[in-house]
């Protein structure tokens, strides 16, 4: 068993009273929590370019991260080797999904039809790994940002050979997500914009967006994949200016472009943040338009401007992130990625550990406190009382569309000035914080 974690045991449930570093201190897969159990709630997933490829380098200096396992090539054997690696990696930490872009797994090759064969090599690889594990695939995706003749765009690229190198890729990474099982399959730009529009045909580019996305909406009929498709909103970084910049920016865009059958959102917590917006905003917009699929599941941090994509840590947030998750019913196809790297420092093997087990254990707290919250109810009369004004008589008149502005005038004319409320938010916040 123990081949390269020979020093990491399979995380066990202990409770809070245990000091093992290898421990769930709160998350116990199969304890129920209302209606489903810990596991069946959070749906945890391994983000496979973080755990297996991120070496924890910095624009000012190479990568840290021990990989005794990886000899640093770009080759087909390397990536072979990174399988059974990778899921040691998921049984040790019980964790039941996995995601991946094409590119993480395996490498380009000479030519293009070589690229897809080392990827199809690497499918057989994984499917063997997950048929004998259980674990599943949560999304997979196309790398459409990090060869070179991406630099422009890949379906916003100017160049329309760059857009059917593009989709060649987003084929193939499709076919192989719908072998592997893959419940959704993501699209998130990270060059799908601009770094200035000096030289760029905005409309256009937006146009053959949409293209990109209509064909690959198309492939999955063809080929019978019924996984959900997700875009990621994120603002910038590497692009100066990102199109899919936030929640409400994708739903736009997916209405104007009539995609929004077909697709729903992956949130991430520190793409929120850049976009200046809190996760808690973010996940609202999108449960609004019932476009809430997957969470990738990070933080940024207070002091630096950039997607540092680290562990969640914060009980607070978490809290907020399961409140809305139950509320809206659970997730059905998408789940909790952990899309979040080591700090450049924590580069020894058993780090992804505990970065890992952090991140399960403070889902599980926000998860049974949401519970506890919305069991509770004060919170949800709260609102409810809020807006009750808009259940009868003129509230009730404006939700319905029967009013006009000659009878609401009217009624504003015959009343006294309105009295407001208290919106208590400090007593709401204390509300929260007992629980924490
Ligand atoms: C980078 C993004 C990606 C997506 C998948 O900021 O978070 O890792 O999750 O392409």
């Amino acid at each position: 068993m123990s081949e390269y974690f020979p020093n990491v045991p399979q995380f066990q449930y202990e409770g809070t009273s245990s000091t093992n570093p290898f421990a769930f201190r709160h998350y116990n897969p199969d304890e129920k929590i209302g209606d489903k159990t810990m596991r069946e709630h959070l749906r945890f997933g391994a983000a496979y370019w973080h755990v297996m490829r991120n070496e924890l380098g910095d624009p000012f200096g190479a990568g840290t991260a021990l990989m005794p396992w990886d000899d640093g090539s770009e080759t087909l054997q390397n990536a072979l080797n990174r399988v059974p690696v990778f899921f040691e990696f998921l049984n040790k930490s019980q964790i039941d999904y996995y995601c991946f872009h094409d590119r993480d797994i395996s490498p380009e090759g000479a030519t293009l039809a070589e690229t897809h064969k080392n990827l199809d090599r690497v499918v057989d690889e994984l499917e063997k790994f997950q048929g004998e594990t259980g674990k599943k695939l949560l999304w997979g995706t196309a790398c459409l940002f990090g060869h070179p003749r991406y630099a422009h765009g890949a379906a916003t690229s100017p160049n329309a050979d760059v857009f059917a190198y593009g989709a060649s890729q987003v084929k193939h990474a499709l076919e192989a997500t719908h072998r592997l099982g893959g419940e959704g399959y993501v699209f998130w730009g990270g060059r799908e914009g601009y770094a200035t529009l000096l030289n760029t045909d905005m409309k256009r580019e937006l146009d053959h967006l949409a293209a990109m996305l209509h064909l690959a909406v198309d492939h999955a009929k063809k080929i019978g994949y019924q996984g959900q498709f997700y875009i990621e909103p994120k603002p910038r970084e590497p692009s100066t200016h990102q199109y899919d910049s936030d929640s409400a920016a994708c739903l736009n865009f997916l209405r104007e472009y009539d995609l929004l059958d077909h697709f729903k959102l992956n949130i991430e917590t520190n793409h929120a943040t850049l976009a200046g917006h809190t996760m808690e905003h973010e996940l609202d917009v999108a449960i609004g338009a019932n476009a809430l699929g997957s969470i990738d599941a990070n933080r940024g941090d207070e002091l630096i401007g950039w997607d540092t994509d680290q562990f969640p840590t914060n009980v607070y947030d978490t809290t907020q992130v399961m409140i809305r998750v139950l509320k809206m019913g659970g997730f059905t196809t998408g789940g909790l990625n952990f899309d979040a790297k080591r700090r450049r420092e924590s580069h020894e093997p058993e780090d992804l550990f505990h970065a890992h087990i952090g991140g399960m254990d403070v889902f599980a707290r926000g998860l049974k406190i949401a519970h506890k919250i919305i069991e509770d109810g004060r919170m949800d009369a709260f609102i409810t009382e809020r807006y009750s004004s808009y259940d009868s008589g003129i509230g009730a008149e404006i939700e319905s569309g029967s009013t006009s502005l000659d009878s609401l005038d009217a009624h504003a004319q015959s009343i006294d000035p309105p009295q407001l409320s208290s919106g208590r938010q400090e007593m709401l916040e204390n509300i929260i914080n007992d629980y924490l």
